[in-house]
């Protein structure tokens, strides 16, 4: 079909006309909204009623709920329109800048925020650190590491060669001190296309124009991320979308920003063009998506514009997706959505005239065939066009992933917390009306509580380290296990394939096996840290209930302390990283054809595979269990802060004399408060219903 592209170049640059399509999509995130909505109006009444500390708390609870910010991380094939859709969805259709040249490694979070004033917007660039740069010049990045082990050294040469080439451009463009850039950042109290131009895209056409280059593309090579902070008043809740490099490049230092930036959300798109839909082609990307839960990943199939017909192509679009997803191990329930970023940016800026009246029509067949608009819709034709551009499916499904999965977390955290809050209120109210009807009751000592709530502290810091030590041990030993047997079976069967059919005939070897069981090794460990730390916690909450009704008697009948929840381990999205076994075809043929004799294949086949797969089993067993570690015994330390705060205060109130409580709460408004509170309360426990 045909389509006046030109109005992705240059569309209004800040203000779109048409903004306010940007909050279709988002009702289904309405009962999660309401939900937060009355968590922070309970908090707020619980600030009302509490003391200063109190209140203190219940505001940082109140503000980490109103701030919470998910975020979605976009992946996809090169030229698959990623960042199109990503201007698309954040409404400023040429804010960061499309057809970026493939040197360019920067990962953009764009965070969008209806919280903030426009006078708010900022941005900040970060460049790679010395380390990740000398990795990239003096090892060529994971690509030249793979080569050199496989022995590869025309390729490696070629890297080198490409290498010496960057970093020349580096120097010119930002003079011989530029190394002295890396590591820094540099921060902006605003941002437009023509800033972030200069940090994340770099056109091969500025090199012969040293004058264009100061401004455009200047910082482009050695920038890692971009981070632009945005006033987005359409949206319900602040929302971060970020903006990765297409996967499939030769350095594969990129697959390393990708890998990291998935970790980093708990949610992806995956962007697709609709003319090249999944093939096996994309392995790279599918093994990436294939270790992060189906639910987790929405595939935007973009680019519908371009198909003839619509109508017939999608639906076998989506069967040939779903076969690859199946056949590769990918996550094949993934939501499948069709999108057009081309439509979006059309019905965004009101220029209607640039998406041709059979491409309308076209698009409106289909959507009217599945079921997306009804035929007699009375829809605006922005709307429909926008509607037609798949943008608010895709932000439909995001909502349906924070309902349900951040959100949802969020609120149980929040309200957990909240209950706690109101629970030593409650107690600090019966601590004052015990007093004021039995003036008999000795004040506690002050040094009581504070040695008890340190035994109980430490106490709970070393089961927690002893039962993660525990659990990553395990971990080890079966991850250890599982490497060394999968060694073990690929030597075995690239022995018998030599044996029965000599070296002539190229010997492959899948080694999706090994992911599979190194995979299942990290899921056993995620389940068994996450138990581990429940008990733990669920055990320190008892002992602060026990120190409530030893210390302060307190009474009531539906009292307890509730124990936070375990944090969720992060995907291993880095069993996906590209080994040589993955590369096959001619490296693979050439490595084969350079060896002679059995044993030196075996020997060295194991050598080179083991050195492979090593850093991923050192990662998984290091960088990645260390993370769940910290995030378990943090988790514990905020519980323990949180519950040391209220105690505390709660002794201070039992240690004063009679008449003195005013600090905590005011003694004659005792009663009235206490109502209010059981109000907060209820809402609290209808929130967790
Ligand atoms: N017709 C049409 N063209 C599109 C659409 N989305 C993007 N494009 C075009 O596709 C080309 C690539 O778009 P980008 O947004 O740069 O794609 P990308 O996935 O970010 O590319 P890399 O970052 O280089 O991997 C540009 O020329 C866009 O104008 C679409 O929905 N329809
Ligand atoms: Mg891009």
């Amino acid at each position: 079909m045909k389509v006046d592209t030109s109005i992705m170049e240059n569309g209004a640059a800040s203000a779109v006309g048409n903004a306010h399509l940007l909050s279709r999509g988002f009702e289904g995130l309405n009962p999660f909204l309401e939900k937060s909505k009355s968590l922070r109006q309970a908090l707020v009444r619980i600030g009302k009623i509490g003391d200063k500390a109190t209140n203190r708390s219940a505001r940082r609870l109140h503000h980490q709920l109103k701030h919470a910010e998910p975020s979605i991380t976009m992946i996809g094939q090169v030229k698959a329109g990623k960042t199109t859709l990503v201007n698309a969805m954040v409404g400023h259709p040429d804010l960061l800048p499309a057809d970026v040249n493939p040197w360019t490694s920067v990962v953009t979070s764009l965070h969008l925020n209806p919280h903030i004033l426009p006078e708010d917007n900022r941005a900040t660039f970060r460049f790679f650190d010395m380390e990740e740069w000398s990795r990239l010049l003096d090892r060529g990045g994971r690509i030249g590491e793979l080569a050199s082990r496989a022995g590869a050294e025309e390729e490696m040469d070629k890297v080198r060669e490409q290498v010496l080439e960057m970093r020349e451009k580096s120097k010119k463009r930002l003079g011989d001190k530029f190394e002295l850039l890396l590591g820094q950042q540099h921060e902006y109290g605003y941002f437009d296309s023509e800033l972030i131009e200069r940090y994340v895209c770099l056109g091969d056409d500025f090199e012969d124009d040293f004058e264009t280059s100061q401004s455009q593309g200047r910082f482009a090579d050695i920038t890692k991320s971009a981070e632009v902070f945005m006033h987005r008043p359409e949206y319900p809740m602040p929302l971060c979308l970020r903006d990765t490099p297409g996967v499939n490049d030769t350095f594969m230092i990129r697959e390393q920003i990708t890998i990291r930036a998935i970790r980093e959300s708990r949610m992806c798109v995956v962007v697709l063009a609709a003319h090249q839909a999944l093939s096996s082609v994309d392995m790279a990307l599918i093994r990436l998506i294939a270790n992060v839960k189906s639910r987790e990943v929405i595939i935007a199939v973009n680019r519908c514009d371009e198909l003839s017909d619509p109508v017939n192509q999608i639906p076998e679009i989506r069967d040939s997706i779903r076969k690859t997803l199946k056949d590769h191990d990918g996550p094949k329930d993934a939501q499948i959505i069709f999108t057009s970023a081309f439509c979006a940016t059309a019905a965004l800026t009101g220029r209607l005239d640039a998406v041709d009246d059979q491409t309308i029509e076209a698009l409106s067949s289909w959507a009217i065939a599945e079921g997306r608009i009804e035929e007699n819709h009375s829809l605006k034709p922005e709307e429909l066009l926008w509607d037609l551009s798949g943008v608010p499916d895709v932000f439909a499904a995001i909502g349906d992933r924070i309902s349900d999965g951040t959100g949802q977390d969020l609120l149980d955290k929040i309200a957990k917390s909240a209950r706690n809050l109101a629970n030593g209120l409650n107690a600090a109210h019966q601590v004052v009306t015990a007093r004021e009807t039995d003036t008999s009751l000795p004040p506690l000592e002050p040094g009581q509580l504070q040695g008890e709530l340190s035994r109980i502290e430490s106490d709970a810091m070393s089961s927690m380290d002893d039962a993660m030590t525990g659990v990553i041990e395990d971990f080890k030993t079966r991850i250890e296990r599982s490497h060394r047997s999968f060694l073990e079976r690929a030597t075995g069967s690239l022995l018998k394939h030599l044996e029965s059919k000599g070296d002539e005939e190229v010997w492959e070897y899948d080694p999706s096996g090994l992911r599979i069981l190194m995979r299942t090794a990290y899921q056993v460990f995620g389940r068994n840290s996450q138990k581990a730390t429940k008990e733990v916690l669920i055990r320190t909450a008892e002992q602060y209930a026990g120190v409530y009704h030893r210390m302060f008697n307190v009474s009531d009948e539906g009292f307890g302390i509730e124990a936070p929840t375990p944090p969720r381990p992060a995907s291993p999205v880095l069993l996906g990283q590209t080994i040589a076994l993955d590369l096959k075809g001619t490296w693979w043929n050439r490595w084969w054809h350079k060896r002679r004799g059995y044993r030196t294949f075996a020997t060295e086949f194991a050598e080179m595979i083991g050195a492979e797969t090593q850093p991923i089993v050192d990662s998984l067993l290091g960088s990645h269990s260390d993370a769940i570690r910290e995030a378990s015994k943090q988790t514990l330390q905020e519980f323990i802060t949180e519950q040391n705060g209220i105690l505390s205060r709660l002794a201070e109130e039992a240690g004063k004399t009679e008449g003195d409580h005013t600090a905590l709460i005011d003694a004659a408004g005792v009663s009235e408060k206490q109502a209010q509170l059981k109000q907060a309360m209820a809402a609290l426990t209808e929130l967790a219903a």
